[in-house]
């Protein structure tokens, strides 16, 4: 497993923890480790899935992945 720390734009509230969270959750080979407002971190399998799809997933939330660093 590689870990992935995500810096994510337009979070404001609980709702927002829950929505990022959940579409953390959803993608194969994915652990959430931590949601905070403007910042994910999650451990996920590289033979799964990549740091790609997975900003990609917070985007079709609704949110802005500002940047990625493993
Ligand atoms: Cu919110």
């Amino acid at each position: 497993m590689k870990t992935l720390n995500l810096s994510i734009e337009g979070m404001s509230c609980g709702h927002c923890l829950n929505a990022v969270n959940r579409s953390l959750s959803a993608l194969r080979g994915v652990a959430v480790q931590s949601v905070q407002l403007g910042r994910a971190t999650v451990s996920y399998d590289p033979a799964t899935t990549n740091p790609g799809e997975i900003s990609a997933a917070v985007e079709s939330a609704g949110y802005h992945v500002a940047g990625s660093s493993e």
